[in-house]
């Protein structure tokens, strides 16, 4: 008997570490979705699951870093990745075995998104996993993609400065012993979005965008997803990161508002009838 689907080509397989957001916006949701409007096939390890909508989170419950590693584990034995994508994580813990994982990988690029908070403003990570990120996860990584916020409160954790601009506190975080940092400009006061990639040598480019009027639910998801499965396709940093931006801000323009908070990233911008309207 003939095969009835023909065996086709084994995409490149993304695997993602975050928690759930059941709005779809952010989250393992936003990872997914980015990786299948690029062509990647999706890979998942839950790290919490969180109640919210999308204006705000009410609840998160973390997932047993026993559980987080099991995940991974049987997951890595049977399938080779092309990268990885680190979200919420949930846990000092959940960090301190996805860490141990990813050093047993040292040739897959990691993209690390710190996320600190939620879109809507709800503290997302402890200060016990700013450090666990710093000491464990930072020196594995491929790009890290902090907003200002976020690039502000790791670089400058646990030190006597308080004041840093952007370049000191991106040319910090390499010192910590990431391979690049990409700092995003939409919480600064700037005319239009600025975005700096850094790596050991100082800037390397920085990318304008027109400001877009919405406030998004799951950009910075969707940001670190693409450079994701930009690098998976084999694309140097520079470049992926470049794409990705593209991407993003192509989602970002065809955004919808589902409910009564933020707008959600239209992913498949490019599978809709009206992708030029937009209708952020
Ligand atoms: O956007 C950051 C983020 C990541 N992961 C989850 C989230 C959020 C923001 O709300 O809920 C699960």
């Amino acid at each position: 008997m003939p095969p009835i689907f023909s065996p086709r080509v084994t995409p490149p397989l993304v695997l993602s570490f975050a928690a759930s957001d059941p709005t779809g916006g952010a989250g393992i949701q936003a990872d997914l979705l980015t990786f299948a409007s690029m062509g990647c096939h999706p890979l998942t390890v839950i790290t919490a699951l969180t109640v919210q909508d999308t204006a705000s989170v009410d609840s998160i419950l973390v997932i047993d870093a026993e559980w987080v590693m099991d995940q991974a584990r049987m997951l890595l034995e049977d399938v080779p990745v092309a990268a990885f994508k680190l979200g919420m994580l949930g846990s000092p813990e959940n960090i301190a075995v996805i860490a141990e994982i990813l050093s047993d990988y040292p040739d897959i690029p990691v993209i690390l998104d710190p996320v600190l908070a939620s879109g809507g403003g709800d503290e997302l990570a402890s200060d016990d996993m700013i450090a666990a990120m710093r000491d464990m996860l930072i020196p594995q990584t491929t790009v890290l993609t902090p907003n200002s916020h976020e690039a502000r409160r790791l670089a400058l954790f646990e030190s006597e400065e308080d004041d840093l601009d952007l370049p000191a506190c991106a040319a910090h975080l390499v010192e910590l012993g990431c391979e690049y940092v990409l700092v995003t400009g939409t919480h600064e006061n700037t005319p239009r979005v600025l975005n700096s990639l850094y790596d050991a040598n100082g800037h390397v480019q920085t990318d304008a965008w027109d400001r877009l009027p919405g406030s998004y639910h799951g950009s910075g998801c969707t940001l670190a997803s693409a450079i994701a499965a930009t690098l998976a396709y084999g694309q140097d940093v520079p470049l992926a990161v470049r794409e990705a931006q593209n991407f993003t801000y192509e989602t970002l323009k065809a955004a919808f508002r589902p409910g009564m908070g933020q707008y959600i990233p239209e992913r498949f911008f490019w599978a809709q009838d009206n992708q030029t309207e937009g209708n952020a």
